[in-house]
């Protein structure tokens, strides 16, 4: 053990198994705010959640605000509007959110809306599910009020005419910073970066935790294919005594180890976020070394205390960070693979 939290930890989880009824552990000293996202394109959504902090604001709306700015982003093909649509030409969307208090809300394959994550939102607030998805997804979100809007911009439709002359399904993780769109030196039409997603992460004034996911999937999916992202447990979790956890990459592999839920699961155990991720990424390594050689995943996790982990399996892994001291920096992840 090497800190006294890591300790504390280690014994709530020991008590719990004994059964022993234990107080549910809260913060021995004031966490400073802090919010990280996934990729170069997180800077711009930690900018917009932390003027939401910086106001005294909750996490939950934090990171809700973030998860809108790559989502309205024209630029970024993996998230939102101007999303890569799946094989049959259809922008589908998926997002999910979740605050400290175990309240959660996804959405899977909707159509037609352009901020999925705060479609997430009102599932959580108004409705006894936890998740909606597709055409039910799409009427509760008119029924909302939120308008019904053409996703696929000229520029996607564009890029999938070009992939349609192959029609080769494999993902290309976005692996240079500040890169997404085409794959630089490449000449094969549609070879572009075709998945991404933004994951948020964030602490506020209060030390409330909360999270956000949002992704316009793997790019030239099949149709009604949904990923991690929008899957508590996998794409995103949040457990207010332990802290936090989000994935980006092959959502198929995160899905298989319910990723984020056992990164905060480790750190329940005491390993710091970053050994968490660490190990998580190394079992999906370990479990599917052929399968993993080719594909990224990457986590990355935030505690309660407001320490950061990221690993991933493959280098290109970046994640955005904000603080005090800082609003964007962007901080490369180690990975498995060099
Ligand atoms: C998915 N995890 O739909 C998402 C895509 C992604 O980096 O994050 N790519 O599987």
């Amino acid at each position: 053990m090497s800190s006294r939290r890591e300790f504390l930890n280690a014994s709530l989880t020991t008590s719990a198994l004994t059964g022993l009824s234990v107080a549910p552990a809260r913060a021995v000293t004031r966490a400073r705010p802090i919010v990280v996202s996934t990729w170069d394109f997180g800077v711009a959504a930690n900018q917009v959640a932390w003027e939401v902090i910086s106001r005294g604001g909750h996490a939950l709306d934090a990171v809700e605000a973030g998860a809108r700015v790559p989502e309205a982003d024209m630029k970024n093909h993996t998230v939102g509007r101007a999303g890569y649509p799946d094989r049959d030409g259809h922008v589908s969307l998926d997002a999910s959110i979740m605050d400290d208090q175990w309240r959660c809300g996804a959405v899977a394959a909707l159509e037609h809306i352009a901020h999925p994550i705060s479609v997430a939102r009102r599932v959580l607030e108004k409705t006894p599910h936890v998740m909606l998805v597709g055409a039910g997804a799409l009427q509760f979100a008119l029924e909302q009020g939120f308008p019904r809007e053409e996703l696929l911009t000229p520029e996607s439709d564009a890029a999938w005419k070009a992939w349609l002359k192959t029609q080769t399904y494999k993902p290309i993780a976005n692996s240079e910073m500040s890169t997404y769109g085409h794959v630089p030196n490449s000449k094969l039409p549609g070879d572009v970066h075709n998945h991404d997603t933004l994951g948020i992460l964030a602490l506020d004034q209060q030390g409330r935790l909360s999270g956000a996911c949002t992704t316009s999937g793997m790019a030239w999916k099949m149709r009604g294919r949904v990923g991690d992202s929008p899957i508590i447990g996998a794409g995103l979790y949040v457990d207010g005594e332990i802290g936090a956890a989000t994935s980006t990459g092959v959502g198929e592999e995160v899905i298989r180890n319910s990723g984020s839920f056992l990164v905060v699961e480790l750190m329940r155990q005491g390993l710091s976020p970053q050994r968490a991720c660490e190990e998580a990424v190394m079992r999906i390594v370990r479990r599917r070394p052929e399968t993993a050689k080719s594909l990224q995943v990457g986590f990355l996790a935030l505690s309660r205390q407001g320490a950061v982990g990221a690993f991933a399996i493959q280098k290109g892994f970046v994640y955005a960070r904000c603080d005090q001291n800082s609003v964007d920096q962007i901080i490369p992840a180690k990975s498995a693979f060099l």
